[in-house]
């Protein structure tokens, strides 16, 4: 399996869906769906929801069936971008490669358009009709376990825990809980859902889950590393800022040989979660070991 070529053309998938799963730009609420369309078709790796319809892939479900949750996903990492972004939280210039969406409309519209994605993914949710014979058990248990991990006990109480310990010094405890929240639990979520979709065994199912976990804070490692150690012609946002906002990062407490030795132990735990699993797993083998070697 080419990665790269996978990767390409499962983005190109999961565009073309969200084109279409966005609302159209008119009524009164036009100007906010031009913000919300700025921000979520400006480019983005499109992990979660690859991740999601690779879940499925692995336990033989189908792609199509997962696809209205994959996009819901990517619409709900992308409010979350828009939302940090902002000059209360993170306050920064650039995403993607583009002007944030506060620079490029203003505070007030960024706000609502990540509200508006917020919102729109679970109402794309809502109208999954994936045809497993107890598809409404499964659907609801999807939006149940996405709602948790984006609200309040996971990426929403994950950022406020990064924002009240800016600025102390950290033990790897509290950074492991505090990233497991903030980037794990989507993350996770993305792919427990897929396999859920997918049609997964209950034991499938908790094997991808922890999968899922040790890709979230192997994801989070290399994010670090990348903020150290990356360009920001290849990652489409400024490096050096964890330093600058005195935020606790992996590096910062290990080391970064170490921190790049805990990611390579992570990864291999996530392939090993994959044992019994055959070829359809492949996509998830890879794009593990991809975190390793990523620049953006
Ligand atoms: C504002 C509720 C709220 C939550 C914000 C995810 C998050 C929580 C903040 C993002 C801050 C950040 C840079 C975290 C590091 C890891 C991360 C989520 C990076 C961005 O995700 P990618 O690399 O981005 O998947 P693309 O643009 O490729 O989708």
């Amino acid at each position: 399996m080419e990665l790269k070529t996978y990767l390409a053309e499962r983005k190109a998938l999961i565009d073309q869906a969200l084109e279409k799963y966005l609302p159209p730009v008119q009524g009164q609420g036009a100007r906010v769906i031009v913000a919300m369309r700025y921000s979520l078709m400006a480019g983005g790796k499109r992990l979660r929801p690859i991740l999601c319809l690779a879940a499925a892939e692995a336990v033989g479900g189908n792609v199509s069936e997962a696809l209205p949750v994959a996009c819901a996903l990517e619409m709900i990492h992308t409010y979350s971008l828009i939302h940090d972004d902002l000059p209360a939280m993170d306050d920064d210039d650039l995403r993607r490669g583009q002007p944030t969406c506060h620079k490029k409309f203003d505070e007030a519209t960024a706000i609502l358009a990540g509200d508006g994605l917020l919102t729109e993914a679970f109402a794309l949710m809502s109208q999954v009709d994936h045809g497993l014979p107890d598809c409404n058990a499964v659907v609801l248990e999807v939006i149940n376990l996405i709602a948790q991990a984006a609200g309040s006990r996971g990426m929403v109480g994950g950022q406020m825990a990064d924002l009240l310990a800016e600025g102390q010094s950290l033990g790897l405890p509290q950074i492991e809980a505090i990233h497991s929240l903030k980037t794990g639990a989507l993350l996770t979520a993305a792919v427990r859902s897929g396999a859920l979709l997918g049609g997964g065994s209950p034991k499938a199912v908790a094997h991808l889950t922890r999968y899922g976990q040790c890709f979230g804070l192997a994801f989070q490692i290399t994010d670090d590393l990348l903020d150290v150690e990356g360009q920001a012609a290849e990652m489409g946002k400024s490096p050096g800022m964890d330093l600058l906002r005195q935020k606790a990062t992996y590096p910062g407490i290990l080391g970064v040989e170490t921190a790049r030795q805990q990611a390579r132990q992570l990864v291999s735990q996530a392939v090993m979660e994959l044992t019994g699993l055959g070829l359809e797993a492949e996509p998830l083998r890879e794009l593990v070991q991809y975190l390793l070697i990523r620049r953006h």
